[in-house]
Order: C-alpha cells, then structure tokens, then sequence
C-alpha cells in the first residue's frame, strides 16, 4: 500500500508473473524473462531457423497413410511397411494420415483442454501433484509441487536485512504486547472512560504506532463477506481480471500483481485489487455482490476512523475535529485494498509485502485469521495475530506529518507460509487529495520554530512515493526540505 523502506541498489524490473499463461498473457512482451532463459545450460545447438516443412521438401517428415495398411492391397500394405521401416530408421517420427482420431474429437479435446487451463487457479489446485506415479497431475511455475520457487520472488538477495523475530511475542499474550482499544467507551463511556481510552490511544500511537480496536460495529459477518467475496474476485479467470489492470496510483481500480511495480527489485508473492472508496466509490462490477458488500464495508471503517480521529485530535490536545479539519477528511481518500497471498514452497526465500510504512492517516487491517504480518517495535519484528471481530490500526503517515512526529508511522511487512493462503484487506484512510497537509502548527515547538516536515499535497505525496521520490521516511528528494 505504500513504499518500501530501503531502496537503494538499482532496480531490476522483474516480469511479473503468476502462471506461464498469466504471465505471456499479461505481458503479450517479445521477449522472454531471463529466468525462462534456458539456452545458457542446455541448448548446445543452433536451432535451423528456416527448416524445411513435413511434407512440403525433399527431406521432409515422412507420411504413412495407415488406411493402407488397414485395408490396402498386399502390395500397398508391404509399400507402407517399407515406409514405415525408413521413416523410423532415417527419421525415429512419421505424421499418420486418414487414422480414426477424428479431427472433430481432436478439436474438441483442445478445448476441452484450453477449458481446463482457464479454470480459476483454486479449482486447478484439486489436481496438484508431484510424483509422476500421480494419476492425475497438473502444474505451473509455481504450482508444480516444487520445492524452490522462481529466482525472481527469491526476496533475500535484496531486501530481507533485518532477522525476522522468530519467537517474537503474540499480541495479547505478552507485556510488551500491541494495545487493545475499546472503541465501545469512546462512543458511550462515561467522561472518566473516555479520557482513560484517550489516554490509552496518545500511549498506542506514540509507543507502538499500531493498535487493535474491539467493541467496533464493523461486524464479523460483514468482515467475512467482504473476504469472501475478495476470494471470489481473485478465484476469476485472469483473462476477467486483466480488465482491472492497473499501473498508476491514481487508478481508481487497480489489481496486479508485486508490490509497486516501477521500482521492485524483487517479484512479490503477493496479488492485489485496490479500489477508491470515498470521496468516490469504485469497485469491479463482478463478482456478483461485491460492491455491495465493499460499499458496506468501507463505510464502517470510515466511521470507525471518523471516531478515532476525534479522540486521537483529543489526545494531542487539539479540538476533536481537528485532524479532520486539517485533512479535509469529508472529502479523504479512501483505498479498499486487498492481498492475496497463495501457500509458497520457499516461504523462507520470498515475501507478500517488504518493509514499508502506509501513507494515510490511520490504516484499518483484517485477514483472514492466517497470520503473515508483522509490526516493527524497538527494532524487532513483531508477529502480528489479528483475532476475529478485531480490527488493526496503524498510524500512517499522515498522522506523523500532521502530529509532527509524536506519533510515529509505523514499518510493517507480510510474510508468507506453505500451509495455507493468507489474505488480508486494508483501508488507507487519508486526507483529500489536494488538501496541503503540514504539520500541526500547535505542536511545533516555539523555540526552534521548526516543522519536521515538508509540505505538500497527499496527491504530491502519493506520486512521489509511487515513483520513488520520496527520500528517507518521506522527505521529498525534490524540495529542499527540513530534516525528518
Ligand atoms: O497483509 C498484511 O497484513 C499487510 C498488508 C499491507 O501492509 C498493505 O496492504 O500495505
């Protein structure tokens, strides 16, 4: 959803792919990515690129006409004998003519095939195998059971410097553990609880950056709906989904594949479909119900949000409607987006989603209930469990900027595994996107009289950091700009 921590080699730019068929389907590129690159190890041999056609030069590919050797004449059956003997001593192959396989069956077992390989990935996956003894298998790049994955997701080279907490502590379980808001008391509390939750909330963003929120009326038979539903949207043939493509920030539906395709170094093992939401709504007209559902949807976490706004403008001693104010938030982007992540055979190698921080104001996280996220807390990656009926809140960006640092986006990343797929969808709440956004003139100190940061439209922001122009954290690379 935002841009990668470090970025310092020279990008690569990796082919995107999911299977050989999405791949030469989405790219329709005239040439091939040098991983399927297979003269280096094996072809020793020049290929004779104007070879002669069976059947049409004197060196061709013999014929057998095995209605002959059916029902020909002893002479005619003894002529294709002595062909057959030829072709399969000169040659080792023949082309059989007027056989029994008719061209009508042929034609209709193609498509019958073609009908198979267009089967939704899910569907295929009943008929995975790996051992040739398997009565029935079917593969791909990455689904034929192998046990490496292709160099270009192969993460590790580049990106993956920092050890992943293994035994890292389990929200809830630890003391050290992300805080749990009760939402329910800053709605309906007493003023004694609204102010400890104010309290607890000015604590979570500034120590943690992260936080879970209970009591919310973003239901859990909507949540699982919504996942749902995403499934369904991700389980469509490619060739639907291709309609969706989308390479620019600014698209208001866009689904693909990697992370921010200009600048990966890296494939990403992760799928995704993002959609504007508000101040305007976007989805996909398929499947059935979706947009319903996503309307529903995002429109409970808006008001979730709306509500830790206020107490969060609350807790850094600003009037409620400040942040709002600030952001022009009735007319804020929204982004609805989703990741798929399918089991991967080298979970170790690869990653859904590196390092990054998100740039809105707050961002509101569910999945569904396999875990792959993990927060960075006090230089340690932390995993990230998110129970049912709980939604996980991060400070983005934004609220860095407008807050002037006290409260700190925060770095996250999503792992992957090879037991089940993982999805999870976010919504980057953030400020309109041609509101200038600065930080909070209360809380820049008077003494030194400095901002932290530069200002600049969201619109700006976003296509700085899609183009990898934003330098450190997010200080612009074009403006010179006050340190972070
Ligand atoms: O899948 C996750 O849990 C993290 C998703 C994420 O970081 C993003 O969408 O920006």
């Amino acid at each position: 959803m935002a841009s990668a921590m470090s970025m310092n080699a020279s990008p690569v730019h990796p082919p995107k792919i999911t299977t050989v068929k999405a791949l030469v389907e989405s790219t329709g590129s005239s040439s091939i990515p040098s991983f399927y690159n297979f003269t280096p190890y094996l072809r020793d041999e020049p290929i004779a690129g104007d070879a002669p056609i069976a059947g049409d030069a004197e060196d061709a590919v013999p014929i057998i006409d095995i209605s002959l050797l059916v029902s020909g004449t002893p002479e005619e059956q003894s002529q294709i004998i002595h062909q057959l003997s030829k072709a399969c001593s000169d040659w080792g192959c023949f082309m059989v003519i007027n056989h029994d396989v008719t061209e009508s069956l042929t034609k209709a077992m193609i498509a019958s095939f073609q009908e198979f390989f267009d089967l939704p990935e899910e569907e295929k996956k009943e008929y995975q195998g790996n051992h040739v003894m398997d009565p029935i298998r079917c593969g791909t790049v990455e689904s034929t059971g192998s046990s490496s994955i292709p160099s270009f997701y192969n993460f590790t080279p580049y990106l993956r410097d920092e050890p992943i907490a293994g035994d890292a502590p389990i929200a809830g379980d630890a003391e050290d553990a992300v805080p749990i808001i009760d939402i329910s008391l800053l709605v309906s509390g007493t003023p004694e609880e609204q102010s400890q939750i104010i309290h607890q909330l000015s604590k979570a963003c500034s120590d943690w950056g992260c936080f879970m929120v209970i009591n919310h009326d973003v239901t859990e038979s909507l949540t699982k709906a919504m996942i749902a539903s995403f499934q369904e949207f991700f389980d469509l043939p490619e060739e639907e989904k291709k309609e969706y493509q989308g390479n620019h920030v600014m698209d208001p539906i866009r689904c693909g594949t990697g992370f921010n395709p200009s600048l990966d170094k890296a494939n990403y093992w992760r799928d995704f479909l993002k959609c504007f939401a508000h101040p305007e709504f976007h989805t996909p007209n398929k499947p059935a119900g979706f947009s319903e559902i996503a309307r529903e949807f995002s429109k409970r976490n808006r008001e979730v949000v709306i509500i830790l706004l206020k107490a969060i403008s609350k807790s850094l001693g600003l009037e409620e409607s400040y942040v709002e104010k600030a952001a022009n938030f009735e007319l804020g982007l929204q982004l609805l987006a989703a990741n798929y992540y399918p089991t991967c055979p080298e979970p170790e190698k690869a990653i859904g989603i590196p390092a990054h921080y998100d740039h809105g104001l707050l961002t509101t996280l569910v999945n569904n209930g396999v875990s792959g996220l993990q927060v960075k807390h006090n230089e340690k990656w932390f995993n990230v469990n998110i129970p049912a009926n709980v939604l996980f809140v991060q400070v983005a960006d934004h609220l860095e900027i407008l807050s002037n640092g006290k409260y700190k986006s925060i770095a996250h990343r999503a792992l992957v595994n090879n037991k089940a797929t993982r999805m999870s969808i976010a919504l980057a709440h953030g400020p309109a996107l041609d509101t200038i956004m600065r930080p909070a003139p209360e809380l820049v100190d008077n003494e030194s009289d400095q901002p932290a940061y530069v200002e600049m439209t969201y619109r700006k922001f976003l296509e700085l950091q899609q183009t990898g122009r934003l330098r450190s954290k997010f200080q612009s690379d074009i403006e010179q700009s006050k340190a972070v």
